[in-house]
């Protein structure tokens, strides 16, 4: 196996110069365990752990490798192992709030260039959340596609087609059906040599399904057909990276069980240009589109151009983007005191052995 079907190009190359020098090996991230990663290298998969500096210098969940990275090694002679000791520039991340209470990143996939979002036909569609998820997608970085699966489920395709559609302002919506085989060779233009796609969506839409379709073999484990219940059950519980035969890398995910928003620029702008629009049309720069005269919002709502639910969803989701702001502001400043206190603490240690 070569990295340059893992989606090595010129500009990784060039930023990976400085280490090769010193010979170092360049790794690309495919599966973490607890503390120990699967990378591949030119010279086939190694099993790695992280550097001490490198742990000790992170601050921050970003500062410490995810699957898609790419990874400065070295590695030990005459064994498949080695220390990850540097994270090369990423061009994109798919990040979402870490489940639970803490406020913390999560890096779902890196350096990816698609994120096809799954969503299960048979469910009922919801709306607000494949918002949600394209609001993180377009946040990433990467292109958002919605997969709309187990299409042989429904009796309304074009009714559902169109209502995705509507929220989704011209990302590519595409119903698939791996049981029948339909819809699947439309995926193929995101497939192409050295391209990466990230597969994201809640337990049980059969993101793993997908997986091994596009690779032609039981790769991952499915969920087994249960017939009364669709809930899923998390079958897959590491992200991984997959190598397509035709030359695309698939990073496959465990189900989100919900999807928690995590600090975005611009990816409100870009998932709700069409409010943004209206909005530009208010009367009153500061419109609060209450009860203002003039507000283009209220009137689009009225006039039924705009669903007033999509409205409420964009208020909610400004409010808990600033709420997150808060949140990792408060956390930041915390984490920094603490990296300082290390530091000054490690300083203290050299010097008092110095001066024995
Ligand atoms: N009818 C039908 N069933 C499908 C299709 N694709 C997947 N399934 C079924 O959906 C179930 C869940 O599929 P998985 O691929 O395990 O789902 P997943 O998204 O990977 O789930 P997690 O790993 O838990 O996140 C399985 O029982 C599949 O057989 C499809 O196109 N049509
Ligand atoms: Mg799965
Ligand atoms: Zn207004």
């Amino acid at each position: 196996m070569k990295l340059e079907q893992f989606g090595l190009t010129e500009e990784i190359k060039s930023h990976f110069e400085e280490f090769k020098i010193k010979g170092y090996e360049l790794g690309r991230i495919a599966l973490e365990h607890k503390h120990l990663y699967r990378v591949w290298l030119d010279e086939g998969e190694y099993l790695c752990t992280l550097a001490g500096r490198l742990t000790y210098d992170a601050v921050n969940r970003e500062d410490l490798p995810a699957v898609g990275d790419w990874v400065v090694i070295k590695t030990s002679p005459g064994e498949k192992k080695g220390a990850i000791h540097g994270i090369l520039p990423r061009k994109s991340k798919f990040s979402r709030k870490a489940a639970g209470m803490v406020t913390e990143e999560q890096i779902v996939a890196a350096n990816i260039d698609t994120v096809f979002i799954v969503n299960s036909l048979n469910d009922d569609l919801n709306l607000r959340r494949i918002e949600r998820y394209l609001l993180l997608a377009w946040e990433s970085g990467a292109n958002p596609v919605i997969i709309l699966s187990k299409a042989d489920l429904t009796a309304e395709l074009d009714d559902k087609i169109q209502l995705v559609a509507a929220v989704a302002l011209g990302v590519p919506v595409i119903a698939v059906s791996v049981l029948e085989n339909t819809g699947t060779e439309e995926l193929k233009e995101f497939l192409s040599p050295g391209k990466t796609v990230a597969l994201i969506g809640s337990s049980g839409v059969g993101k793993s399904s997908l997986v091994n379709f596009l690779t032609g073999f039981q790769k991952q484990v499915v969920q087994e057909i249960r017939v009364n219940d669709d809930k899923g059950k998390h079958t897959t519980t590491h992200r991984e990276m997959i190598q397509l035969p035709g030359g695309a890398v698939l990073i496959d995910t465990p189900g989100m069980r919900e999807v928690q928003l995590w600090q975005s620029d611009e990816g409100i702008s870009e998932s709700f240009a069409d409010i943004e629009e209206f909005s530009s049309s208010c009367r009153f720069r500061d419109c609060s589109h209450n009860n203002e005269p003039g507000c283009a919002i209220r009137a689009a709502i009225n006039e039924g151009v705009l669903d007033e639910n999509r409205f409420s969803s964009y208020k909610k989701l400004q409010k808990e983007l600033a709420y997150i702001d808060r949140k990792v502001d408060k956390k930041a400043q915390a984490d920094e005191k603490r990296h300082w206190k290390n530091i000054n603490k490690e300083i203290r240690q050299k010097t008092k052995f110095k001066g024995k």
